[in-house]
Parts: structure tokens; C-alpha cells; sequence
């Protein structure tokens, strides 16, 4: 498989660690304009590379209840079929907390979504040969 410069293959996927401070949406927008959207997650493996790839940095992923509270969804719409919630996770704090982003641990934690995060998660296919 073949990433684009600066992207990093894992599986059949690619991804970009954006390290600059971003809401949320800021940094759907930057994943976008990268061509590509915020990760979405599927596997323990998945999880554990993301993990190790973050270096500890807070990081938003592409995870949100904002159309329903209480139901999340993945950016790539496919199901909630894995999960990586740290304990007590997601509590909806102060009924505000409508993104979800990697705590420095790689457990998930739903967080305000105007919260400015450094860093963030962005995915792409990875295309095959070429
Ligand atoms: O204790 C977990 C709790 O910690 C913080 O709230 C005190 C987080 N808030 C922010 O990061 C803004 C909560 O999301 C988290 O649930
Ligand atoms: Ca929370």
C-alpha cells in the first residue's frame, strides 16, 4: 500500500498526525483539505497503532454524538463496532460534550467540542500498487 508524503500506512489505511491546536470541526476541516476525513476506528490493532503513533498527545478522533445525544457515529459511517472508552466514559459532562478525543492513554473521552486540542487524527484508503 501507498500513502501520500507524510502520511503513515498501517493496514489498508493511511493516516496523517496533524499537530497543530484545533476545535473539532477545525480539525474535520484540516483532514478534509488533506483530502481525506478524521479517523475512524475498528480494531484493537487499529487502536493500539493509533495509540503508540500519538505519543501521548491529547488528539481529537472522528467520533461524535452531535445529531443525537447519547449516539455516536464514525465519520467514515460504518458502525460502532469497536469501542475504547476510558472508564466512565462518555458522561456527556456539563450536557456539552459532544466529541470524542484521545486521552494521552488512548482511552476515549467525550470532550467539548470548542476544546482546543493539539493534535488530531485524519485517515485516507490507502490505494493499492502504484
Ligand atoms: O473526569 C473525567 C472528565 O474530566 C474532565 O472534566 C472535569 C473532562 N472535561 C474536559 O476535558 C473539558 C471530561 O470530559 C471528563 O469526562
Ligand atoms: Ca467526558
Amino acid at each position: 500500500n501507498t500513502c501520500p508524503a507524510q502520511w503513515v500506512s498501517f493496514q489498508q489505511k493511511c493516516y496523517y498526525f496533524g499537530e497543530s491546536p484545533k476545535r473539532w470541526l477545525q480539525a474535520r476541516y484540516a483532514c478534509e483539505d488533506l483530502h481525506g476525513r478524521l479517523v475512524s476506528i475498528h480494531s484493537q490493532e487499529e487502536q493500539d497503532f493509533l495509540t503508540k503513533r500519538a505519543n501521548k498527545e491529547k488528539a481529537w478522533i472522528g467520533l461524535r454524538d452531535l445529531d443525537i445525544e447519547g449516539e455516536f457515529t464514525w465519520m467514515d459511517g460504518k458502525p460502532l463496532d469497536y469501542t475504547n472508552w476510558q472508564p466512565g466514559e462518555p458522561n456527556n459532562a456539563d450536557q456539552g460534550e459532544n466529541c470524542v478525543m484521545m486521552l494521552s492513554s488512548g482511552k476515549w473521552n467525550d470532550a467539548f467540542c470548542h476544546n482546543w486540542l493539539d493534535a488530531w487524527v485524519c485517515e485516507q484508503l490507502a490505494t493499492c500498487g502504484s
